[in-house]
């Protein structure tokens, strides 16, 4: 399996307020270079940089607005006087949900984000728009000819919406790749998102769509983040009636449990008989994630790899979340080998 990765993940790197103290983010660096790492180590294949895209791909999925605002957002934050991360610190929530977008960089901070997990500095946008070039160059490689392909893409994307960022995520890689297929010709595309965190942003772009399925298994938002979407009566609108599917799952949830629920998830996309599946490759599900609360080992992403190739489709994986380093590599790579190896 063709790895795509680029050295330019490294122009992001920001803040997180955990606990009421600000550290370095969790999504930091070395995440990215530990997965580059596990597949040459294992040989899993050759590792190509992306090539460029077009904006109007990454438009295809966001809005044009937000789109200016993830571009421009540094240029005005600095204008302003200051010079570390830009981060929103108010929100429109329910009666204050005015449509009109403010002038002033700050309120843009927040009309255009869910949280405060995704701070922008003087290079984020570099490395977002590469990370989502990364996810195009990968689905390419599947047009060529490949019938697998691994987008090692840094920063994640499936929190981002239409038109907002948050929980680490600016641009949506894998629904930018997705929406791409379709509109080079697909008639069907799946998304199945493992990450242990509810694929919101993903779910958000395509949820009145009756060709995109999105199928997502992850911590119960009743005490998970994002706590406000991923509940199972989510089942899409209009024409996207029935091609949103969430199955949320308890804290503790070992792999015994998990795989009963990937391989519901797998029937469902089989019965869907997409053209492309795109799998937002979460491994936070990983039983020491510092910040999730399921129980999987690092052979279970093994067998996560072997049931996901059971939907039997061509197969591109897009590097989500994981924040546990030292097996990120392991756990991600397994997933790549459980599903090569089928
Ligand atoms: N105690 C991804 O995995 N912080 N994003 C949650 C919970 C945000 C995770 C804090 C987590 C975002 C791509
Ligand atoms: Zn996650």
């Amino acid at each position: 399996m063709l790895t795509v990765f680029s050295e330019s993940h490294r122009l992001h790197h920001g803040t997180e307020l955990k606990d009421g103290v600000l550290k370095p983010s969790f999504e930091q660096p070395s995440r990215a270079d530990t997965v580059r790492d596990r597949v040459r180590h294992v040989g899993l294949g050759e590792i190509i940089g992306p090539r460029r895209f077009d904006r109007a791909c990454y438009v295809a999925a966001h809005s044009e607005r937000y789109v200016s605002f993830l571009e421009n957002a540094w240029s005005e934050w600095t204008a302003t006087g200051r010079s570390h991360d830009a981060l929103p610190l108010v929100w429109p929530v329910r009666d204050l949900a005015n449509q009109q977008v403010p002038e002033f960089i700050d309120g843009k901070l927040g009309f255009f984000a869910m949280d405060a997990g995704s701070p922008i500095t003087a290079t984020t946008w570099d490395a977002v728009r590469t990370s989502a070039d990364i996810a195009l160059t990968a689905l390419a490689l599947i047009d060529e000819g490949q019938d697998s392909a691994f987008a090692l893409c840094r920063p994640p994307g499936h929190h981002a919406a239409r038109e907002y960022m948050g929980g680490y995520c600016y641009l949506n890689n894998a629904a930018i790749a997705a929406q791409h297929a379709i509109t080079r010709g697909a008639r069907r595309v799946a998304v199945l998102d493992v990450d242990f965190h509810h694929g919101n942003g993903t779910q958000n772009i395509f949820y009145d769509r009756g060709d995109v399925l999105f199928v997502s298994l992850h911590g119960d938002p009743a005490v998970s983040y994002p706590y406000f979407s991923g509940h199972a009566s989510e089942r899409g609108s209009g024409a996207g009636e029935g091609c949103n599917l969430n199955l949320p799952l308890p804290k503790n949830t070992s792999w015994q449990h998990y795989r009963q629920a990937l391989e519901l998830a797998c029937k469902q996309l089989r019965a869907f008989a997409p053209e492309l599946l795109v799998v937002s490759l979460g491994v936070d599900t990983f039983k020491d994630d510092p910040i999730s609360h399921f129980l999987l080992e690092s052979e279970d992403f093994l067998g996560m790899g072997q049931i996901i190739a059971t939907v039997g489709t061509p197969t591109l994986f897009v590097m989500e979340g994981g924040y546990m380093v030292d097996e990120i590599g392991i756990n991600a790579v397994n997933v790549l080998h459980g599903h090569a190896n089928r």
